[in-house]
């Protein structure tokens, strides 16, 4: 180094290394917690300071390994606040560093490295694992979150409203295993049928990535890759919710009303089956004809499976088109049926979406054009974005995906499809590097809802199907913004993942973490976030849409987790993963 620049880097050393040293932690500045890709952007929000440099530099703040200004004022209406945005993108360098501003202090700390989400994505397939029902947790899986079996499910009562001729009111089913669907004890075909279509898309667009992904589950060593193993918990327990008599599935396996915040354990209340819908069974055949098709590959490990799944899907398509309209509408079930049911309901009031993903992936599956043909498949242009009661667009990326496989009558309208996938993503990624938080989510403030952490997540699934038709590494940069924002990059400084980050929620909506007398709550599981609709009547700390949120076991309408919201972020997390290298800016 020429004499002028070192004698300057030495002044510049002995003039900032001591105040340097003395700045505080602070939750001012937001960033993920975890970390970054060596080669991919990287950025903090700094809320509140004046214009001026800011500093990388080692833990203890000795060593600065990168300088730069913050950016331009700007302003977070969801959360009226005012930030500035610190860009390190340059920084590649491996390591754990902070992010230090002169006056505000200095954030958590965080690694620079390759596979940086690695452990985010088995985490959050792990959680699943503590989801399940009916099964032990031993130490050597669940570590201190071990706890004996819940709910066996084998003595499962047949609900009034479920009565048939074959099994009339009362009648015991056995219908085990299956996750607990959040911090409730109970067990939705609905809400299985998103979480189930998202990780079972994971392995197909992804079964390299998935294969080495491990999450020391009690299935690990043999020679299904984890996520299917976790997938197969649930899938056993849905075939058992079909009543083989018509191919109808009941909407959901619940007690009367919520148990208690106990261990799953300790409860002994009746559990029941109640009426089938359609939208469950739509769903249903949806999940298990995709399924078939994903463990075809797996017949010798898993003989005849595949073959029970397609048989089970399409029994379900059958019932459907006898029974198109069985709504689920709890209140008026409640009028008319004993004891009433007052737990989640996931009621829906249109299954044109499902009976399009239904018929979509049985189509792929089987390759019968009377599928594909059996209801309109492209009612307009709209690409939404999934959630649990619009699940149209599950059906496009498993099209888009399985494109080079189908037959002629589904050809021409892909390059269409895939044109509108972008189209989708064009409108979620615009703009957003100049948001106050620089991410794609919250760019409205109707991000913000029960569950928006999955809206983040379900962008950056929508963002990566956009990557994967065109190649270009800005979606998959914009997918990631949604993944910093969920591991702390946003207005309340919470990373949304329990147990991943320094600041991550402590007392969520479950029960078996409010019950099990560890400090420190079950690990891998995504809250909901804020949610200015705060139907919980809970005390938050704020009601502005990017700030109403609260770390409380009252809030379920902003603390709670759930099956659906842990799907997109396992794919989110395990797809950039797959994907870390893509990362790197364009080089025109
Ligand atoms: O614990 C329940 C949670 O899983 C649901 O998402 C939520 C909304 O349906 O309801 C919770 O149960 C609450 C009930 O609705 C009202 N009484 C208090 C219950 C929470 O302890
Ligand atoms: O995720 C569901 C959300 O979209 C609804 O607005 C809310 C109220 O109906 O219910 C949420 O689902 C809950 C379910 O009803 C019961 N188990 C917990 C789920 C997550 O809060």
């Amino acid at each position: 180094m020429p004499l002028l620049p070192r004698l300057l880097l030495l002044l510049n050393m002995m003039l900032l290394t001591p105040p340097l040293v003395a700045q505080h932690l602070t939750d001012s500045i937001r960033l993920n917690q975890v970390g970054f890709y060596p080669a991919a952007p990287k950025v903090a929000v700094v809320v509140g300071a004046a214009a001026g440099p800011f500093y990388v530099t080692t833990p203890d703040r000795a060593t600065i390994v990168f300088t730069g200004q913050l950016g331009e004022l700007r302003t977070a209406e969801s959360a009226e606040q005012q930030t500035r945005v610190a860009d390190f993108s340059a920084l590649t360098r491996s390591g754990t560093f902070v992010v230090l501003v002169p006056k505000v202090g200095y954030s958590y700390s965080f690694r620079i490295q390759p596979k940086v989400h690695e452990g985010v994505a088995q985490a959050a397939l792990k959680g699943y694992y503590y989801q399940r029902t009916a099964t032990p947790l031993p130490t050597a899986y669940a570590g201190q979150w071990n706890r004996p079996a819940g709910h066996p499910d084998t003595r499962v009562l047949v609900h009034t409203s479920a009565a048939s001729a074959a099994r009339p009111a009362g009648t015991v089913l056995s219908s085990p295993r299956g996750w607990y669907d959040a911090g409730d004890y109970n067990k939705y075909i609905v809400n299985s049928g998103i979480t189930m279509g998202t990780l079972l898309s994971l392995y197909e667009e992804f079964p390299a990535y998935c294969t080495q992904l491990k999450a020391n589950i009690p299935e690990s060593r043999n020679a299904l890759p984890d996520v299917l193993d976790e997938a197969l918990w649930n899938l056993r327990w849905m075939l058992t919710m079909q009543d083989p008599n018509d191919g109808g599935v009941y909407h959901k396996l619940t007690n009367a009303s919520f148990d208690g915040m106990v261990m799953p354990d300790q409860v002994t209340t009746p559990r029941y089956v109640v009426q089938k819908s359609t939208a469950a069974t739509l769903d249903f055949a949806a999940v298990l004809a995709q399924a078939s098709r994903v463990l075809r590959r797996f017949d010798r490990q898993l003989p005849g499976l595949a073959d029970s799944c397609l048989r089970a899907s399409r029994q379900a398509w059958d019932w459907a088109q006898v029974h198109p309209a069985v709504l689920y509408q709890q209140d008026e079930m409640n009028k008319q049926f004993q004891p009433p049911i007052v737990t989640g309901a996931y009621g829906d009031d249109s299954v044109k979406d499902e009976f399009i993903w239904a018929a979509a992936e049985l189509y792929i599956t089987t390759k019968e054009d009377r599928y594909y043909s059996a209801v309109p498949l492209f009612p307009d242009e709209h690409v939404l974005l999934p959630t649990w009661n619009q699940v149209r667009t599950l059906a496009y990326y498993s099209l888009v995906r399985n494109k080079a496989t189908l037959t002629p009558v589904a050809r021409p309208a892909m390059p269409k499809l895939e044109a509108r996938l972008r189209t989708a993503a064009d409108a979620l990624q615009q703009n957003y590097t100049a948001q106050a938080y620089q991410t794609v989510m919250g760019k409205t403030a109707t991000d913000y809802s029960w569950g928006g952490s999955a809206t983040a997540a379900n962008q950056g699934i929508l963002l990566i199907q956009a990557y994967r038709v065109t190649n270009n590494p800005q979606y998959l940069q914009a997918a990631l913004s949604n993944l910093d924002y969920l591991l702390g990059r946003n207005a309340t400084g919470y990373s949304f993942l329990t147990g991943s980050g320094t600041k991550s929620p402590q007392h969520p909506h479950h029960r078996p973490s409010e019950a099990d007398g560890i400090a420190a709550p079950v690990p891998g599981l995504l809250v909901g976030g804020p949610n200015p609709g705060r139907q919980d009547g809970c005390a938050y700390p704020s009601a502005l849409p990017a700030l109403a949120y609260s770390d409380t076991v009252c809030s379920y309408a902003s603390n709670e987790i759930a099956i659906n919201w842990n799907a997109p972020l396992v794919y989110l997390a395990a797809a950039l993963e797959a994907l870390q290298t893509k990362l790197k800016p364009q080089t025109k």
